[in-house]
C-alpha cells in the first residue's frame, strides 16, 4: 500500500469513529446542569422527567400503576398546553424500572440524570429512593417520592428530596396507637420483611404499641421474596397474640394472610401502605376478611380530584388504581408547577420553587415543610369487608376524623 492509500484509510476510519460518537451521544438529550430543552418538530421544548419504580418482579403491578400514574399526568399537561420561559413545552416521561433493588435503583439513577431528566418521579421503594437520592441531589435533581415512606428519605440534609404523601412515624404511630386503643389488644406479633420500608415501619409500630402499655409477644422477619410463612407463622401462634403487624408489601401480606388461616390463627392481621391495596384482597382471598391496613394520605373520596382521575385511569389503561397512581400524579404535576412558577425548566433555577409549593391536586393539598416531607400527612385505616377496603379511622390531614375508633370493628 501507498503513502496516500494508507492516509486515505486512515481519514476513512476517523470519520467513522466520529458518526460512531454521534450515533452514541443521540438520545442523552438536553443535561441535568444546563436545563436546556431539545427541539421537537414543530419547535415545542421537549422536557424530560424521570420515572422509576419496580416494573418486574412481585410489585410489578405496584410499579406500573406509579408508571400509568406519570403517564396520566404528563398526557393531561401536554394536551393543556404549557408555556414555559416563551416556549411552548412538550413533556417527555422517561420510565425505568429499579426492580426494588437498591442497586439497581442507583444504576437507572444515573441513568436517568445522563438522559437529561430535570426532575425525578420516584422511586416507588424506600430502600432505592434513598440510595438513589444521593445522585439526584449531586446532579441537583429535584426528586418526588409518591410512595416512599421511611422517614430517612428526607433526613440527609439534601435540597432535592420530596415526598407527597405521610411518612412511617406518622403511619407507624397510628396503627399502633389504632391496635391498643382501637382493636383493643395488649398482646402483638411482629414480622417484617428486612427491608428499608418493612422493617421501619414495624420499629415504628412496635414504639408505638410499647407506648400505649402493649406486649410485643415475638418479633420475626422474613424476605421481600418469601411465599412461606409457617415455620414464622407456628412459632407465632404458640406465643398467642390478638394482632399480627406485617410490615411489608402485598406480594408477602397476601400469601401470609392465607397461610394464618390455614394454621387456625385467629389473630388480625395489621399492615400499612405497602399492601392496602386491591392485589392484597385478590392474593388473599377470603382470608384478606377483617383484615386493617393503612394508607398515608386522607380516603380517596375526600380526595378533591380522585373521582375524575379514576374514571381516566380505569378508560386509559383497563385496570383499578392500585394505591399510589394519583400521588405519582400529583408529584409530576408539582414539579411543572414550579416549572411554570419560576418561568425555567432548569432544575437549578425552579428547584427552590419546589420547596415552595402550594399546590391542591388530585390527593389534596401538598404543601413542603423544610425536609421537604408532605405538612399536615394524614394516615387512614381501613378494614376489608365483603372484599372491599372500607374505611375505619383517619388521623392527620386537617380531616383528624377520629382518634382510633374504640368501637372499631373486630
Ligand atoms: N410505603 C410503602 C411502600 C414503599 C416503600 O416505602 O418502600
Amino acid at each position: 500500500m501507498n503513502k496516500y492509500a494508507r492516509l486515505s484509510l486512515i481519514a476513512a476510519a476517523a470519520v467513522t469513529l466520529v458518526a460512531c460518537g454521534e450515533k452514541n451521544n443521540e438520545g442523552a438529550g438536553n443535561t441535568a446542569a444546563s436545563g436546556a430543552s431539545t427541539e421537537a418538530t414543530g419547535g415545542d421544548a421537549v422536557v424530560k422527567i424521570g420515572q422509576v419504580s419496580p416494573m418486574t418482579g412481585p410489585i410489578a403491578h405496584l410499579g406500573k400503576d406509579n408508571e400509568f400514574g406519570a403517564q396520566l399526568a404528563i398526557e393531561d399537561l401536554n394536551a393543556e398546553g404549557v408555556e414555559i420561559g416563551g416556549k411552548k413545552v412538550k413533556f417527555e416521561l422517561v420510565s425505568e424500572d429499579d426492580q426494588a433493588d437498591p442497586k439497581i435503583g442507583t444504576q437507572v439513577a444515573q441513568r436517568l440524570v445522563d438522559a437529561g431528566v430535570v426532575g425525578v418521579v420516584g422511586h416507588l421503594n424506600s430502600g432505592t429512593t434513598i440510595p438513589a437520592s444521593k445522585i439526584y441531589s449531586d446532579a441537583g435533581l429535584p426528586q418526588i417520592s409518591p410512595s416512599a415512606t421511611n422517614p430517612d428519605y428526607t433526613k440527609q440534609g439534601f435540597k432535592t428530596t420530596f415526598r407527597v404523601i405521610a411518612n412511617d412515624i406518622q403511619q407507624g404511630k397510628a396503627l399502633g396507637e389504632f391496635a391498643i386503643d382501637g382493636l383493643k389488644a395488649k398482646r402483638v406479633a411482629i414480622i417484617d420483611d428486612r427491608t428499608a420500608y418493612g422493617q421501619g415501619l414495624a420499629d415504628e409500630f412496635e414504639k408505638a404499641v410499647k407506648a400505649k402499655g402493649g406486649e410485643v409477644v415475638k418479633r420475626e422477619f422474613t424476605t421481600n421474596t418469601a411465599t412461606d410463612f409457617n415455620a414464622i407463622l407456628t412459632s407465632i401462634k404458640g406465643a398467642k397474640p390478638e394482632v399480627i403487624f406485617y410490615g411489608g408489601m402485598d406480594a408477602q401480606a397476601g400469601p401470609l394472610a392465607k397461610q394464618m388461616k390455614r394454621l387456625g390463627l385467629n389473630a388480625k392481621l395489621m399492615g400499612g401502605d405497602g399492601w392496602q391495596t386491591p392485589e392484597f384482597v385478590k392474593l388473599a382471598g377470603d382470608a384478606s376478611e377483617g383484615q386493617y391496613a393503612s394508607s398515608c394520605g386522607v380516603p380517596r373520596d375526600k380526595m378533591p380530584g380522585f373521582a375524575s382521575f379514576n374514571d381516566k385511569f380505569k378508560k386509559k389503561f383497563n385496570t383499578e388504581v392500585q394505591i399510589y397512581a394519583p400521588y405519582e400524579y400529583d408529584a409530576v404535576r408539582v414539579l411543572v408547577d414550579a416549572m411554570k412558577r419560576a418561568n425555567s425548566t432548569d432544575p437549578k433555577v425552579y428547584l427552590p420553587e419546589v420547596s415552595k409549593t402550594s399546590y391542591t391536586g388530585v390527593t389534596g393539598k401538598i404543601e413542603f415543610d423544610d425536609k421537604g416531607d408532605i405538612k399536615n400527612g394524614a394516615v387512614t385505616v381501613y378494614q376489608v369487608k365483603n372484599g372491599k377496603w372500607e374505611v375505619v379511622s383517619t388521623v392527620g390531614g386537617g380531616a383528624d376524623a377520629a382518634a382510633p375508633a374504640a368501637s372499631a370493628a373486630q
